[in-house]
């Protein structure tokens, strides 16, 4: 299925009376503070976030899988699927792959596929936590941190795969989440399956071209229950400096324990130059993958306003760091899903950019409190809405996606091309 410009337009035509109405009233009201809107509409439309290839399925949990059809069954109908959130939104550009589950059989095939629905790929990501049919050794007991070095080089081997088969699309980074870790005190020896794993992480360095960087994801459990090899960021960042200038660490959103002062994560990281990139998700409990911006949208907004904080040109961060949104679906259907987050996120970057930077280095340079807070609450409160809609407008977007998908009826367009009971692979 292809989403026409003809059809985007026609909607558009119809949002246009109210939507140039509630633009015109903000833009003066933000002209009134010294900001100027075209700034803001013209930083929204540059930012793009990767979708996974994994969050294109029901996700399902262990206890049951709720397929809702029309589910992309190959790579190529992933392909469309993320080429049709992009044609909705133009912020989603770019797809991040996950092997074995999207091997490319014809590489030139699948780039000119891409090509046709304006997408890039992003990170490639390696899979070291499940065993694949005809495999020699089981990850059981680990990979890159395994004790048995012929375990460790074939998880080596794996990413090196990985990163020949990113080179033939044009990626430029491999994410490593790693699942080794322990389920039971004693099992493990934490120095030594931590440094096998940073002697792994040299070995698939070396392979990578001089352009890629390196993602390093930390998870504190899950699937291993006492310990996780890279529990935490510091972990991460300590892995990062020994492996190279080009290893960096990656920030799941979920990935953290209740709690966490997320954005002052971002802002350490970001200080030492090794954040590497995100993935975007919500959570209640743990790693719950769910819409970002749906439980916590005032967390997101600080961690946009630590991103820019020093920069005044944040279409530098915008190019030095991956953007991708790492989610599952148990319920809802994943387009629509994958549409409420990168609002959800375009949302949170839109009120950070809206941040009165003066004013709060002031409040702060004299410890007034009240009003460092009250700056940030002013820019978080604001509806920037029609700065969203304005540029996805300007880009050849829909004005309201998710109305458009359902006016559309994809879902049901999907299901009668596919058929019910088409499943995809991921999580
Ligand atoms: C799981 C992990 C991690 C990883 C993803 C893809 O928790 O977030 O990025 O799988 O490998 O969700
Ligand atoms: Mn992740
Ligand atoms: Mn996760």
């Amino acid at each position: 299925m292809q989403i026409h410009a003809e059809q985007i337009e026609e909607h558009n035509k119809k949002a246009l009376p109210d939507h140039r109405d509630a633009l015109a009233s903000m833009a003066s009201r933000l002209e009134a503070q010294k900001t100027d809107p075209e700034r803001i509409i013209r930083q929204l439309s540059r930012f793009q976030i990767a979708i996974p290839s994994w969050a294109l399925g029901a996700g399902g949990t262990r206890f049951g899988r709720f397929p809702m059809g029309g589910e992309p069954g190959s790579l190529e109908q992933k392909i469309e699927d993320v080429g049709l959130l992009h044609a909705l939104n133009r912020s989603s550009g770019a797809i991040s792959l996950h092997i074995p589950w999207d091997i490319p059989k014809d590489t030139a095939a699948i780039k000119y596929l891409a090509d046709e629905y304006n997408l890039a790929f992003d990170a490639v990501n390696s899979n070291t936590f499940q065993d694949q049919p005809g495999q020699e050794y089981s990850y059981k007991y680990g990979s890159l941190s395994h004790t048995d070095p012929a375990v460790r080089k074939q998880a080596v081997d794996h990413n090196v795969e990985v990163i020949r088969y990113g080179e033939a699309l044009g990626s430029k980074a491999l994410t490593v989440w790693l699942a080794d870790g322990s389920n039971f005190p004693g099992q493990q020896n934490f120095r030594k399956a931590l440094d096998r794993t940073r002697q792994s992480l040299e070995s698939i360095y070396a392979e990578m071209p001089s352009d890629w960087k390196m993602l390093i994801e930390y998870k504190p459990y899950e699937p291993n229950f006492y310990s996780t090899v890279i529990p935490d960021w510091g972990t991460s960042l300590l892995l990062a400096g020994k492996v190279g200038d080009r290893a960096t660490t990656l920030v799941d959103l979920g990935h953290h324990l209740p709690n966490t002062n997320i954005e002052q994560i971002v802002a350490t990281l970001m200080m030492e130059g090794k954040l590497g990139g995100f993935h975007f998700n919500d959570s209640k409990y743990g790693d719950d993958d769910l819409t970002t911006g749906s439980i916590d949208p005032f967390q997101l907004f600080l961690i946009f306003t630590e991103l820019l904080e020093e920069d005044h040109a944040p279409e530098e961060v915008f190019s030095r760091i991956s953007w991708m949104i790492d989610a599952s679906h148990n319920v809802k259907d994943p387009l629509e899903d994958l549409l409420q987050s990168v609002e959800g996120i375009k949302t949170a970057l839109a009120q950070a950019l809206l941040i009165d930077r003066e004013a709060l280095n002031e409040a702060r340079a004299v410890n007034d409190v009240t009003m460092a807070q009250q700056v940030l609450q002013d820019a978080f409160r604001t509806d920037v809405r029609p700065l969203l809609r304005e540029s996805r407008i300007r880009s050849g977007a829909a004005a309201d996606p998710l109305r458009l998908y359902r006016k559309l009826e994809v879902r049901k367009k999907l299901i009668s091309e596919r058929g019910e009971d088409s499943v995809a692979t991921g999580l």
